[in-house]
């Protein structure tokens, strides 16, 4: 009987992709990496500890709450980010009407960032990082964990919030995520070109302040890394253990540091390490000397975060990189044959039909591998989220979490309807999918999984023109 049980939530039914409408985990379901990081720090320090990855198992909350019942342990811990609010606070109060002894923690980037949200069935929220926190409130659970460093919970009807908990320093005195209590074969993405895949995340705090991003809030502004040996250790035990031949780097920014950078690709050249990988990138700093030796260690693919196309939105949104920046770094990509991934955001506040068709020609003129356009979404603890509060643009009671993603409109803009802006994304995705397709298929013929994506794509880009049932 575990005495801690990590619960990844299922996807909300209602949320599907903009493109085609499938659910985000039928084209990526990679591992939960924040449960895995806690429960091997557990499982060090003897704490027995299960996970169960409901969003990749596609469970519904019914098997979720059998799951924890059959498991009767003292703590379930459940993750959540914004579009999973309601499905998390849905498993809490199922867990306290299996027994009112159980404790429910929560943590992530959503309740990180609006605590306040969560006022019944949860015993506490942890803020930021979880790994320590965990520990301690499991180590405290028979004497009240009150004063455990790093949470947030409800006491006489108010909000009340511990210190936070100072970053972990030195990154690598993490275990490696407990992966052997996740359902590993069941992980994949679309965007790998070989099969298995997985993901790691090799890197925590982020020193910019984009506008519409929570990641410095949750994580800090100071960059902290695991070390090259540690991240070509992980890989080879992915490889050795779980037979990995792409992984995908879920950091938000892989290559920040260059001399990290320029280690780890050395480290993989000199160790012959034959496992290719990915990662999200700024378009800053790719020269092609660089690419090319990240090329040599196995990149595949890099996924920058360009955002708009119109110079002022850029300014605005204090992205800090130039059209001229992300022009470069997608010409030197191409040269050295690492295919490209251009990610976008439409529809910030004050944007124009005008800005938002620049952003549209920039991206056809960056000729990338992928293109996501997504729309503005404002989270709690971003500039973003401020600004369209004070304005009254979004009421805070009224919002519908579930719906809170990168593809459902949340904002209007100056000239445009918020359906109209909605077209706009859906058509200029359309374009890019169709002229995507031949992409798609070189890149994924021979991975295993691929014929059933194909299969699911099609239906849902049939649907999407009109033409499918359903
Ligand atoms: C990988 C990833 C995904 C993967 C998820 C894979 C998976 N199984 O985790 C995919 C691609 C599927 C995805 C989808 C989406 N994502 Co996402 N994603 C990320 C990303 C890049 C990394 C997350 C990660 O792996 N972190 C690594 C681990 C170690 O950290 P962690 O999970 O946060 O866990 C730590 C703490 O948060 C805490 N913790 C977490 N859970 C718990 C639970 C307990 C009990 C405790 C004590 C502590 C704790 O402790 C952990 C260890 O320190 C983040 C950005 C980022 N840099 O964080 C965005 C991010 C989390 N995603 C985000 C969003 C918005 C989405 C989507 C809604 C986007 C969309 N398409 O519309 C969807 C939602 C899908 C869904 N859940 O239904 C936002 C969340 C914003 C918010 N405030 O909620 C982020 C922050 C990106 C951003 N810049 O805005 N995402
Ligand atoms: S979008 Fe990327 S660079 Fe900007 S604040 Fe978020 S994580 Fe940092």
């Amino acid at each position: 009987m575990p005495e801690v049980f990590l619960v990844n939530p299922p996807d909300p039914r209602s949320m599907r992709e903009f493109l085609v409408p499938m659910r985000i985990r039928e084209h990526e379901t990679l591992p939960p990496l924040g449960l895995a990081y806690i429960a091997a720090v557990l499982e060090k320090n003897g704490i027995d500890v299960d996970i169960l990855d409901a969003w990749t198992l596609d469970l519904p909350i019914q098997k979720v709450l059998e799951r924890v019942g059959e498991a009767s342990p003292k703590v379930v811990g459940i993750t959540c980010d914004a579009t999973r609010v309601n499905v998390t606070k849905e498993i809490a109060k199922g867990v306290k009407e299996l027994d009112k002894q159980i404790k429910v923690v929560i943590g992530g980037p959503f309740p990180t960032c609006y605590p306040q949200y969560f006022r019944e069935n949860i015993d506490a929220v942890a803020l930021g990082e979880g790994e320590y926190t965990m520990l301690e409130l499991v180590r405290k659970l028979d004497h009240g964990f009150d004063d455990v460093m790093g949470i947030s919970l409800f006491k006489n009807e108010r909000l009340y919030a511990t210190p936070r908990r100072p970053p972990i320093e030195n990154l690598d005195e993490l275990p490696f995520p407990a992966r052997h209590l996740l359902p590993m074969d069941k992980y994949f993405t679309l965007l790998a070109s070989k099969a298995p895949v997985t993901s790691m995340f090799t890197s925590r705090g982020c020193p910019f302040e984009c506008a519409f991003c929570s990641v410095p809030y949750q994580w800090g502004r100071r960059y902290r890394m695991h070390s090259p040996r540690y991240v070509v250790s992980e890989i080879e035990h992915l490889a050795e253990n779980y037979g990995i031949k792409e992984v995908d780097f879920k950091d938000s920014d892989f290559t920040l540091n260059p001399d990290r950078t320029d280690k780890f690709c050395h480290s993989m050249i000199e160790r012959k390490v034959d496992v290719r990988w990915f990662c999200n990138s700024r378009v800053t700093g790719m020269t092609k000397a660089r690419l090319e030796k990240m090329k040599r260690a196995g990149c595949s693919l890099l996924l920058f975060g360009v955002e708009s196309g119109d110079p002022d939105t850029l300014e605005h949104i204090r992205k800090h990189i130039t059209l001229k920046d992300a022009e470069d770094a997608f010409k030197n990509a191409r040269d050295v044959g690492i295919a490209t991934f251009a990610y976008f955001i439409i529809g910030f506040p004050g944007e124009t039909k005008k800005s938002i068709q620049r952003t549209i020609d920039f991206a056809r003129k960056l000729k990338p591998s992928y293109v996501a356009f997504s729309l503005a979404t404002p989270y709690p603890k971003t500039e973003l989220w401020d600004w369209v509060i004070e304005r009254g643009l979004l009421e805070e009671d009224s919002i519908n979490w579930d719906t809170f993603s990168f593809y459902d409109v949340n904002l209007p803009v100056e000239d445009l309807s918020a359906t109209e802006l909605k077209k706009i994304q859906t058509r200029a995705m359309k374009r890019f999918y169709v002229r995507g397709v031949p992409n798609l298929l070189t890149r994924g013929w021979r991975r295993p999984f691929f014929r059933k994506k194909v299969r699911i794509a099609v239906r849902g880009f049939l649907h999407t023109i009109g033409a499918g049932r359903n």
